[in-house]
């Protein structure tokens, strides 16, 4: 079993809720466990697109799947939650991306790993630290990346 992690984002309607069932469908996947899952984050929205503020986590999960089966999981997960893509980076029920696997970095089409830009993003890298403070991100610890960021804007609510 390889160790991983997913950053869940919501900033349409009753954001907890699908942040919840985004989880309980991660727990009912077969072949992947759902280990710790972070506080929930009440996050500033980061983009060009004007929009609600965000409620963000992060889960620590387990898998056998290779990290391209991991990806199509949680693109399934987001469809059925009712995700319908409109614009990018523009409001989303569920957000589901694969943040990090410990089996090593990913660059194909279509699937970046570690995910691009998560060192300097405060909605990932807060709840992150909670799970795995010890990881490493582009040769350096997440307390390097977090003394970067702006973190006013990402307060933990639970
Ligand atoms: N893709 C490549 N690598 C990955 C990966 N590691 N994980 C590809 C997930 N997807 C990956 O993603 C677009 C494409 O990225 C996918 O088809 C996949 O093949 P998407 O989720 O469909 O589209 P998106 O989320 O609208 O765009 P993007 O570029 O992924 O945006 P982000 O980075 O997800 O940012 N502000 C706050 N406070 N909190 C947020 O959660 N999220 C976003 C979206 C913007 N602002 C936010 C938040
Ligand atoms: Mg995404």
């Amino acid at each position: 079993m390889t160790r991983g992690f997913l950053g869940l984002g919501s900033n349409l309607g009753d954001k907890r809720a699908h942040l919840e069932a985004a989880l309980a469908a991660l727990r009912r996947e077969p072949s992947l466990e759902v280990r710790r899952v972070a506080g929930f984050y009440r996050t500033a929205p980061l983009g060009p697109v004007e929009q609600d503020w965000f409620l963000n986590t992060v889960a620590e999960i387990a898998t056998d799947l290779p990290p391209r089966a991991l990806l199509e999981r949680c693109q399934a997960i987001e469809q059925a939650l009712g995700r319908v893509r409109h614009e990018r980076w523009g409001p989303r029920t569920i957000d589901l991306d694969l943040l990090w696997l410990d089996s090593g970095a990913v660059a194909e089409p279509g699937l970046t790993l570690p995910h691009p830009g998560m060192h300097q993003r405060s909605f990932v890298l807060e709840p992150l630290s909670e799970l795995a403070p010890e990881l490493q991100l582009h040769g350096y610890p997440l307390g390097h990346w977090r003394r970067q960021v702006e973190s006013l804007g990402c307060v933990e609510v639970t």
